[in-house]
């Protein structure tokens, strides 16, 4: 690829990383027996879901290569992740008419929140695979959400339940002043009114 249509590919006051792939969040890293990792999709839907590693590991999955945007200014372009597509997720657990927002929970404690709208977009997945092969742990495995559309800090990590909600519910970096749409080509970084922030800062 070319220089300029590397650049491109940069939204605004993005930088592409100088690490193949830089590893970023709050340091804790869990170790999951597969034995003892599920995954539950609940909330707002018809047919709330639990899956075992096994019975994850047999929903249809693709691959799907896609840019990697963090709001500290680093983008990967070209992830290659493997997973199972989050249309399917939300075909399975059919989501209430009512239901307008996700919050995603992680093994780590981690929290963020997006629109969901934002997951019936194309190449959303729950990645298990990187390159091809099991998701290291340092970039989220067992199991990561990844949303190529929104500023990285949105692809949860070590993913443990998704909770489809009426009203919007701030993750730990949205109650910290970020952004709950963070769209990295609008430069959506920060809350645009501070006074929106949960914590009213
Ligand atoms: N569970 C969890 N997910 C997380 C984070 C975290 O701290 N915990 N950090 C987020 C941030 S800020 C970024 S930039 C990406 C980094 O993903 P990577 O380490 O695979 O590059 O993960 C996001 N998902
Ligand atoms: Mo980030």
């Amino acid at each position: 690829m070319s220089t300029s249509d590397q650049r491109a590919r940069l939204p605004p006051g993005q930088h592409l990383a100088k690490e193949k792939f830089p590893v970023l969040d709050l340091g804790i890293r869990p170790k999951i027996d597969p034995a003892r990792w599920s995954l539950e999709v609940g909330g707002l839907v018809a047919t709330p879901l639990a899956w075992s590693w096994a019975e994850f590991e047999a929903l249809p999955r693709v691959e799907a290569t896609s840019d990697f945007h963090c709001v500290t200014t680093w983008t990967v372009l070209d992830a290659p992740w493997g997973g199972v597509p989050m249309d399917e997720v939300l075909r399975l657990a059919d989501p209430r008419p009512e239901a307008r927002f996700a919050l995603f929970t992680c093994y780590d404690g981690y929290t963020t929140n997006v629109p969901l709208e934002a997951l019936r977009a194309p190449g959303v997945l729950l990645a298990d695979r990187l390159e091809g092969r099991p998701l290291p742990v340092k970039h989220g495995g067992p199991v990561r959400v990844v949303i190529p559309q929104l500023y990285a800090w949105k692809s949860a990590k070590f993913i443990r339940r998704i909770d489809l909600l009426a009203a919007d519910e701030p993750g730990y970096w949205e109650k910290r002043g970020y952004s709950d749409t963070a769209c990295p080509w609008r430069e959506e970084r920060f809350r645009r009114d501070p006074a929106e922030s949960a914590l009213g800062f």
